[in-house]
């Protein structure tokens, strides 16, 4: 059988105040498209369909549309998680509506999984989890790290054992090589505690993984990130982005990427301002421009924006500064507290200390780990 493997969409994501929803459609009717010319019937969603908890009117409805025309119209199976980014409650009220016509949505962890069975081939979905829900489905005080809490989930699970069996996760699942990351991710929980370690996922065909926005493999060819529908940061402008066709038949298991064209891509140019002004192209593109000039150039950004319209950034890359460089590299990441680090940058950004009300809230928000939460 034949298989989709997307993750992280993103969907209503903003990029300097830039909606990518209509490239974002664009991006999902190409999914479509490919998947009824090569006559593929199961596309899997490996989580952070969303990219805000509360998704905007027009994600949701972009969201109703492709899994409409996905099932309805042409009557294809669509497996789906939720990832850190959604809100497992708001995707939550959809799970019963469309299982008998192929739409399987799964937000919270099951006590025992349920795989979904299509073709012979098992499927097992694990949204995304933080270990306190473990815990408490359990009765478990002694799960306290990410890779505790996966460890005895799957442990508690039986899998079956003369069947291809694929897992469906959004964990941050890693091995012994350094993973790619981007800005556009959003960090778990400070120190790396959420890192898990692959080999806990020996044993699968294959791995849907989402959550990292680089395509990539894991250690094994069959453990894998899909990456993100798009670029969605400027670190990330080298990546090739798109969605995963996975096979699996008698001979085995083999995946590969068939990219994804955005009708508006992000572009990082660098040179000298006087060639980057007339670099050919592009002006259709969102861009960033690292200019290699020793000095700030006047209007610089106005003359720029008129070869480019959809310029987002520019940064000097050799500037000769004296004085005092305020730029958030600056900041002293070694030596602080968290809680020093956000009191630096909110002098910076506001120009005032941070008065002791604030502190607190900060202070709270830090303990609870609730930073993250608020993403
Ligand atoms: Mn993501």
């Amino acid at each position: 059988m034949k298989f989709i493997h997307l993750a992280d969409l993103h969907l209503g994501k903003i990029i300097y105040q830039n909606n990518l929803i209509d490239i974002q459609e664009d991006l999902l009717n190409q999914v479509i498209d490919y998947m009824n010319d090569q006559d593929i019937d199961v596309l899997v969603i490996a989580g952070d369909i969303y990219d805000r908890a509360v998704a905007s009117r027009e994600s949701i409805t972009l969201l109703n549309t492709f899994l409409s025309k996905l099932i309805l119209k042409y009557h294809k199976k669509v497996l789906m998680i939720t990832g850190n980014h959604d809100s497992s409650e708001r995707l939550n009220f959809a799970t019963s509506l469309l299982v008998d016509q192929g739409l399987y949505i799964v937000c919270y962890p099951e006590k025992e999984i349920k795989p979904i069975i299509i073709e012979g081939v098992y499927f097992y979905l694990v949204p995304f989890f933080k270990p306190s829900y473990i815990r408490y489905l359990y009765e478990n005080d002694d799960l306290k790290t990410y890779q505790d809490a996966f460890a005895y989930y799957l442990n508690q699970q039986t899998f079956v054992e003369d069947h291809s069996k694929v897992l469906v996760t959004h964990q941050f699942i890693a091995g012994n090589k350094e993973v790619v990351r981007s800005e556009s991710e959003v960090i778990l929980s400070v120190g790396g505690s959420e890192i898990i370690d692959v080999d806990l996922c020996k044993g699968f065909d294959y791995v849907a993984l989402g959550h990292i926005h680089a395509s990539q493999k894991i250690k094994y060819d069959y453990v894998r990130y899909a990456g993100s529908l798009m670029k969605y940061s400027f670190d990330e402008v080298n990546q090739v982005k798109g969605m995963v066709e996975v096979t699996i038949d008698e001979k085995g298991v083999c995946s590969k990427i068939i990219p994804l064209k955005p009708k508006r891509d992000l572009i990082k140019l660098t040179g000298k301002y006087e060639a980057v002004l007339h670099y050919p192209n592009n002006e259709n593109d969102f861009i960033a421009v690292e200019l290699l000039d020793k000095q700030m150039i006047g209007h610089g950004y106005e003359r720029l924006k008129e070869k480019y319209p959809h310029l987002l950034q520019l940064t000097y890359k050799k500037l000769d500064i004296k004085g005092e460089n305020h730029t958030a590299s600056s900041l002293d990441m070694d030596k602080n507290s968290p809680l020093d680090i956000f009191k630096e940058f909110y002098e910076k950004m506001k120009g005032e200390e941070m008065d002791s009300k604030s502190q607190e809230i900060i202070e709270e928000l830090l303990e609870e780990d609730a930073l993250y939460d608020a993403h």
